[in-house]
């Protein structure tokens, strides 16, 4: 029963990619309950425990709410103009004597899902001019960027399944009925899945692990880790083989098919069966159905990134959509059109630059740029090492790679080397320890919300913006307000600088450079906003579906936007290419000469080579998001979740019991975690969640150090990395498993 006291808001969830639109109920400032939004256009009701544990998050006493100094090694309170001046005397001085590159910039993921963070990092980077740039992609999903780029000529030009109309779908190293689906926004993606197969659909998945997806699918095939690229070169292979390949509409936009062919001929299904553990006639199989479906999509996601082909992989994927005639057609792999913010589809239709790597390389690894970021994997090497270009000065916003990157212990003595790092976060935890100064961000009920990135990822056209639940306390800055006072440290205006004044010259600039001589009247029409709110009303009017400033009074703008708390329904995905295609070809890549020289040169060699007997990989959990909620009671509580999966065979062979500790190995590096067994498991592999490990001295997360955890990334010492994208491996490292005695 709705209490007559109460308020609702709406809220569009900021934790995970689905972007849920939660219902809130409030009530003398507080919030009662959230469920999900039953009106939302796009994710109709649905809600997962984390979206719920948001009021938890506001209400954390150990979130920050106050910037933090440290001096003489300790944290103490201190007034935000304390914190800018801090910054102010100590950071312009390492630039002014070391170079822009002395400073790093590290983003994490909370980034993507916040507004404020999401508009302003850029330009703080671009302040900064720094070419030390790092952040999560290179643990998630740089490949996928790259092989998208080479191939379409764009990094962000992502398909994505069109499942409300798919009858097939084969997914790859992806669990979204728990993760709730990554580089693809598809809110409920179980009650989706399900509404699949009731029309008669099959769903088919590829996993080490019989996870919660493959548990719901029609068939389940264990691979062995890391060799996806495997089966991939055998289906692509039986397509050619077989003469199952069908360009259909897309035939005259294609190129590099001859080419494709040549490359894959030697890895018939036969050769690779045994490499990827698979069978050759189930991947015949898999090739004969995915050719024959009328309505189908590959997808894979975070297990087929974070592999040491990880970009091999994820252009193998695409092309097994192109030969298909899946690709771009109703109910295949799909790109969506975003109203706002879609980078993909600047520029003139049809063609453009198309995309490049190593325009500057790491100083110590030589590991090439890509995407304008270096792999997260070199920073400590960065920072550790001497000579001119040594990173000095860090600053790091809504990440902590101390335990979600590769060998946090080397990165954490690292951080202690710099000369000043400054975090913008909500916390003080295993990375921000390490800050001299902390910038608390807000809650995200105090946040308006937008989402930049992932309209142009969703299975369904939409548009959807959230006002503030809560106001901030006054003297509060948002999140793009602290950017913006960084940004005028860095560029020499000073920490006093008006930022609302510099708000206004960075986004006139934008103006001017492309509305030209409109630009004046453009402003003009978004003079009563500013920060986050004016930028997204200026994208969405001068989007694909805007008013374009009145000329077309249908149009989308924010107003209407905010007039409409359930979100605005834009459609169901349409075919956009050839139109959407940046190569310089105008064509679709099929074989673009970095994918072949790396084909040639890695896995050919590798198809005979000898096999470990036990590898490790990670997963996700409900009640678990990466590294950071693990401090929220209503997710905390309940069985402990980080624990190593091992098949019964391996735990025999290991004399491995349930409920006990195993040491776990990998070279030089050890960790200790709870066993359980599963027959979920393929033999000979372990499966153990990331993101845990709160066992570190000098964070605040009071509940998480209750229960710490392992941390999966302090098995690896970072140096494993798929050399074209720069992403780690975090999948399919050899591992030796003994019990604690
Ligand atoms: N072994 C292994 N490692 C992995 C993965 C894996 O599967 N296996 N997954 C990788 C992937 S996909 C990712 S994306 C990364 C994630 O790694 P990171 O990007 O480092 O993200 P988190 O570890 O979740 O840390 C998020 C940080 O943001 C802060 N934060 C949360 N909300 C906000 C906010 O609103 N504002 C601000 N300013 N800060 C906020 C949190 O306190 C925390 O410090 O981990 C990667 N690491
Ligand atoms: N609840 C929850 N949701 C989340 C997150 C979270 O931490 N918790 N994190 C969010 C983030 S940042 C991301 S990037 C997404 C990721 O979302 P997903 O891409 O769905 O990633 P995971 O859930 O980690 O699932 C990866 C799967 O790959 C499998 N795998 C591992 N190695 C291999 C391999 O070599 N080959 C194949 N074929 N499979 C392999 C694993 O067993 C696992 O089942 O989830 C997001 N959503
Ligand atoms: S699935 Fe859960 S965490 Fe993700 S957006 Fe929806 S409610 Fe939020
Ligand atoms: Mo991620």
């Amino acid at each position: 029963m709705a209490d007559a006291t109460e308020t609702i808001a709406h809220r569009i969830c900021p934790v995970c990619e689905a972007c849920c639109g939660l219902e809130l109920r409030l009530k003398d400032g507080k919030v009662t309950s959230i469920r999900g939004h039953d009106a939302d256009v796009f994710s109709a009701g649905y809600i997962c425990p984390k979206g719920a544990a948001l009021k938890d998050l506001h209400e954390d006493p150990d979130r920050l709410r106050t910037p933090l100094i440290k001096r003489d090694g300790r944290f103490v309170e201190v007034s935000w103009d304390e914190a800018f001046a801090e910054i102010e005397r100590r950071l312009p001085p390492i630039l002014a004597q070391h170079g822009r590159n002395a400073a790093a910039l590290v983003i994490g993921n909370p980034t993507v899902h916040q507004v404020g963070l999401m508009l302003y990092f850029p330009r703080l980077a671009k302040a900064l001019g720094t070419q030390n740039m790092y952040s999560a992609s290179t643990l998630d999903q740089m490949p996928k960027q790259l092989s998208s780029g080479l191939m379409f000529g764009h990094w962000l030009s992502i398909p994505v399944p069109d499942i409300e109309r798919s009858d097939f779908l084969l997914i790859l190293g992806a669990n979204p009925v728990v993760s709730n689906g990554s580089l693809w926004t598809v809110p409920d993606f179980r009650g989706k899945a399900k509404a699949l197969r009731a029309r008669g659909g099959r769903i088919v998945v590829i996993d080490p692990r019989r996870s919660e997806t493959a548990a719901m699918a029609d068939a389940h095939h264990f691979i062995r880790p890391g060799s996806d690229v495997f089966l991939l070169l055998g289906l692509v292979h039986t397509l050619f083989d077989e003469n199952l390949v069908r360009l259909g509409r897309l035939a005259p936009h294609v190129a590099g098919l001859d080419a494709l062919a040549k490359a894959v001929a030697e890895f018939s299904a036969e050769r690779v069966a045994a490499r990827c553990g698979m069978a050759a006639i189930a991947i015949r199989d898999l090739a004969r159905t995915l050719a024959a479906a009328e309505r189908a999509a590959v997808y894979g996601r975070l297990g087929t990134c974070t592999q040491e082909y990880g970009t091999l992989v994820s252009w193998l994927i695409d092309v097994l959509n192109v030969l298909t005639g899946h690709l771009d057609e109703p109910g295949g792999a799909m790109f969506p059109k975003a109203p706002a913010f879609a980078a993909n589809a600047a520029g003139k239709p049809g063609s453009g630059r198309g995309i490049v790597t190593g325009r500057w390389h790491s100083r110590v690894g030589g590991a090439p740029e890509v995407f304008g970021e270096l792999p997260i994997t070199c920073l400590a090497e960065e920072i550790e090492t001497s000579g001119d270009g040594r990173i000095r000065a860090l600053i790091s916003v809504a990440g902590n790679p101390v335990l979600s990157a590769p060998n946090g212990s080397r990165l954490a003595t690292a951080l202690d080397q710099l000369d000043f790092m400054v975090s913008v976060d909500i916390y003080l935890n295993e990375t921000t320890r390490h800050a001299d100064v902390i910038l608390p961000g807000s809650s995200p009920l105090e946040e308006v919300h937008y989402d930049i990135a992932f309209p142009q990822l969703s299975y369904r056209n939409q548009a959807r913006f959230s006002p503030a639940v809560f106001t901030r306390p006054s003297d509060h800055l948002a999140e793009w307000q602290s950017l913006l006072r960084l940004i005028a440290i860095v560029q020499g205006r000073g920490a006093a600088a008006d930022i609302r004044q510099l708000d206004d010259d960075i986004v006139a600039d934008d103006v001017r450079r492309i509305a030209g001589p409109q630009a004046e009247a453009v402003m003009q029409a978004v003079s009563d906003l500013q920060g986050p709110e004016r930028q997204i009303d200026l994208a969405l009017r001068a989007g694909p579906y805007g008013d374009m400033f009145g000329m077309k009074p249908d149009g989308l703008n924010l107003a209407k936007l905010k007039a409409a708390p359930a979100g605005i329904d834009l459609g169901p995905l349409a075919p956009r290419l050839p139109d959407l295609l940046r190569t310089p070809s105008g064509k679709i890549e099929l074989a673009p000469a970095m994918l072949l020289d790396d084909l040639r040169r890695r896995p050919a060699a590798d198809l005979a080579r000898p096999l470990p007997e036990l590898v490790i990989v990670g997963r996700r959990q409900v009640r678990s998001n990466n590294s950071w909620m693990h401090n929220l009671p209503i997710l905390a509580k309940g069985p402990f979740r980080c624990t190593a999966l091992v098949h019964p065979q391996d735990a025999q062979r290991l004399g491995l019991q349930s409920g006990r500790m195993a040491r776990i190995v990998s070279g030089n590096h050890a960790i200790e975690a709870q066993i359980e067994i599963s027959d979920d498991m393929m033999p000979g592999v372990v499966s153990l969640p990331h993101g845990w490990g709160h066992d570190k001295h000098g964070a605040r997360l009071t509940r998480a150090a209750e229960r710490p955890g392992a941390n999966l990334n302090a098995l690896f010492d970072g140096s494993l990395r798929d050399p074209l994208s720069g992403n780690a491996v975090l999948s399919g490292v050899p591992v030796k498993l003994a019990p604690v005695v």
